[in-house]
């Protein structure tokens, strides 16, 4: 049984991330509904505002429900939100077990869903396959009790620790299967941020270039305003929401804006935008999550002021050499080994020739 229970949940998973990039700010949801041994109705939060994924799930049901057990991977909700609770649906639908994957941290759920279950005579087990809910929703877990963005840092380099040759060139570190994997992220998550050196250097897009992929809003991160008014992310900022934060306003940050770029103004801090005022901002404009991308120096500044939550290495074993050639985090470093920020949960992933190390902070 406890076998079954976990193919079930683990099939709900897979659902839930049908809605990688459509559902932000609300988490990723899965649920199969399961009578005398056969799934006979599945759905999943398909897009922000749409139906949760229980109700998805009873909508495409092939078969009366009554007694039936519930597979969900995220407690059901019992608050009105942009949708009814979907814990009504299922005491409606005279479910009658419901297999929780984890509980919804959210405040106005929080335990309560599972307990009106409870309370309506429903059997209810939670933690099905907890780690791995809770793993898919790592943005969603940290936006809705911190709101602010869960930030991956991401790079490349290769074996030497360079993201560069001595001369600039980086074209390319590592191959296609990790650049296509870049763009699926960037899929995922609503918000991607460089520095203003990165703009200044590459003049990147900063688009997803996937099939039906979706763009993330753009964020630079430039306190004195120097993106130039020709660069390609402001040449397009009428089609792709761009942000650019500053330490203040001026001639400059106003003719950005004429160009259809949103400024947004920080504190300061050593002279800078003080990264973790820009954080609360984009969490109030409903950002959920961030891809951190570079250069060297915004890396360094977001590690050390501890709005980093995940590392994303993809490591190339090549080695280019040269003591001018730049390496991912810049800055000025920590003084002692002993300070070095250690990760957690890392895992190491090949992907062809390349190598995806990742962990928390
Ligand atoms: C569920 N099933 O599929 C999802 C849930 O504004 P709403 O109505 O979309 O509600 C968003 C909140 O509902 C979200 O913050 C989270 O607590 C929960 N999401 N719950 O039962 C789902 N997506
Ligand atoms: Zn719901």
């Amino acid at each position: 049984m406890q076998e079954q229970k976990q193919e079930y949940m683990r099939r709900a998973l897979a659902l839930a991330q049908r809605g990688a990039g459509h559902v932000n700010p609300n988490p990723m949801v899965g649920c199969v509904i399961v009578k005398d041994g056969k799934i006979i109705g599945e759905g999943w939060h398909e897009h922000i505002g749409g139906l949760h994924a229980e109700r998805n799930a009873f909508a495409h049901c092939t078969e009366d429900c009554t007694g039936a057990d519930l597979y969900v991977t995220l407690e059901p909700c019992c608050h009105w939100g942009r949708t009814p609770p979907c814990t009504d649906a299922v005491i409606e639908h005279k479910i009658g077990r419901v297999f929780v994957g984890c509980l919804d941290p959210n405040p106005l759920v929080a335990g309560k869903g599972a307990q009106i279950l409870r309370d309506a005579g429903i059997e209810v087990e939670t933690g099905v396959c907890e780690d791995e809910c809770r793993r898919v929703n790592e943005v969603f877990f940290h936006y809705i009790t911190h709101k602010t963005p869960f930030v991956t840092l991401k790079y490349a380099m290769t074996l030497d620790g360079k993201i560069a040759a001595h001369t600039g060139d980086s074209r390319w570190v590592t191959g296609e299967t990790a650049r296509r994997h870049v763009h699926k992220t960037r899929n995922r998550l609503p918000a991607i941020m460089v520095g203003i050196g990165t703009v200044l250097e590459d003049d990147p897009l900063l688009t997803c270039r996937i099939d039906g992929g979706r763009d993330p809003i753009r964020v630079i991160c430039d306190s004195r305003a120097r993106t130039p008014i020709d660069s390609r992310i402001v040449q397009t900022a009428n089609k792709i929401p761009t942000y650019i934060a500053v330490v203040d306003r001026n001639e400059r940050t106003a003719e950005l804006e004429r160009h259809g770029v949103h400024i947004l103004e920080c504190k300061t801090k050593n002279e800078r935008v003080d990264l973790a005022d820009l954080m609360r901002q984009l969490g109030a404009l409903g950002i959920d999550g961030l891809l951190l991308e570079g250069g060297s120096a915004l890396a360094f500044s977001a590690l050390e002021a501890g709005v980093v939550h995940r590392v994303q290495a993809y490591i190339a074993p090549k080695i280019i050499g040269g003591a001018g050639a730049k390496s991912p985090v810049g800055g000025l470093g920590f003084d002692k080994m002993v300070q070095a920020l250690p990760l957690k949960d890392v895992t190491c992933t090949p992907m062809d020739e390349d190598f995806l190390i990742e962990g928390r902070l």
